[in-house]
């Protein structure tokens, strides 16, 4: 069995999981969503992840129920901790290749319907490359998406080509800032101009940020001085399995 009939019995046996990376306010450390990272519970080779099979369902039709088997999990997740008084948005990455697909905000409403979750508590994370690589087609599933409430964040921003034009004319809400820009914000005066200039952008548009890649203190202090609103990273907390991340939240607030 090659890696992408692996998957579909993957899929089909439920060994994916998701593990959830906190978003935070930079002012005050509250918690303000969480996005999903896919792993791959592999019965014979251990915790997979995403890098180790992402790009290659990327490239096969897989990556559309991969996709759809992604949403559930963290729809159904948000729901659980909704359920247990827990109001916490989640954020879900969604390949070019699951964009590209004119059904896609169908089975995003339905997802949403079948776990009785209000659009506006899920994020929809797009790369830049996705977007350029077809922005007519792109931008008509956007609006329908965006027409359903559900949030769209451009995921890595800064390391594509997007020009201002496309940015103008697609349906955002986030801009997340790529973790190359942040990492040494404290100590490199140009990738702090960079974050002005992306913070100026994304006030001018309307958009709310991220910044992705926060590994210290010394990073977050200069975001918030600022006027970044939210950040992500390991600083905060990486990536965890659901029940670890309730354990942070509560240990954090
Ligand atoms: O989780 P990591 O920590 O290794 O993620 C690596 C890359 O895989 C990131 O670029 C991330 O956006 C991508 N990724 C993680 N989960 C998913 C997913 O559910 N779907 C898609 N398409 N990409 C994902
Ligand atoms: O492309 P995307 O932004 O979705 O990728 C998320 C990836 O970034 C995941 O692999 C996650 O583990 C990783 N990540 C999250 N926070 C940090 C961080 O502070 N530093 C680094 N190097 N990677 C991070
Ligand atoms: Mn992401
Ligand atoms: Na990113």
């Amino acid at each position: 069995l090659g890696l992408i009939g692996e998957l579909h019995r993957a899929i089909a046996e439920g060994e994916l999981v998701l593990h959830y990376q906190p978003k935070v306010a930079t002012d005050s450390g509250r918690t303000v969503g969480a996005e999903a990272l896919v792993r791959w519970q592999h019965p014979e080779r251990g915790l997979l992840m995403p890098g180790d099979f992402i790009p290659q369902a990327e490239d096969d039709e897989i990556i559309v129920p991969l996709t759809d088997a992604v949403l559930d999990l963290a729809l159904g997740q948000h729901r659980a901790w909704r359920d247990g008084g827990l109001l916490l948005p989640v954020a879900v990455n969604i390949a070019a290749g699951g964009l590209y697909d004119t059904a896609f905000p169908d089975r995003v409403a339905a997802a949403l319907t079948r776990h009785d979750v209000a659009a506006d508590m899920l994020t929809l994370e797009i790369t830049e490359t996705s977007i350029i690589s077809d922005p007519n087609e792109v931008q008509a599933i956007l609006v329908r998406l965006r027409d359903l409430g559900v949030r769209l964040s451009i995921d890595d921003f800064g390391t594509g080509y997007s020009s201002m034009a496309y940015l103008q004319s697609m349906p955002l809400t986030e801009l997340k800032i790529d973790r190359r820009f942040v990492r040494a914000i404290h100590e490199q005066a140009g990738d702090e101009a960079i974050v002005q200039a992306i913070l100026e952008l994304a006030r001018a548009l309307d958009l709310t940020v991220v910044a992705e890649g926060v590994e210290q203190a010394e990073a977050l202090a200069v975001l918030e001085a600022m006027g970044c609103p939210y950040a992500q990273g390991y600083h905060m907390s990486r990536p965890l399995p659901p029940a670890d991340l309730v354990a942070w939240l509560h240990a954090t607030v």
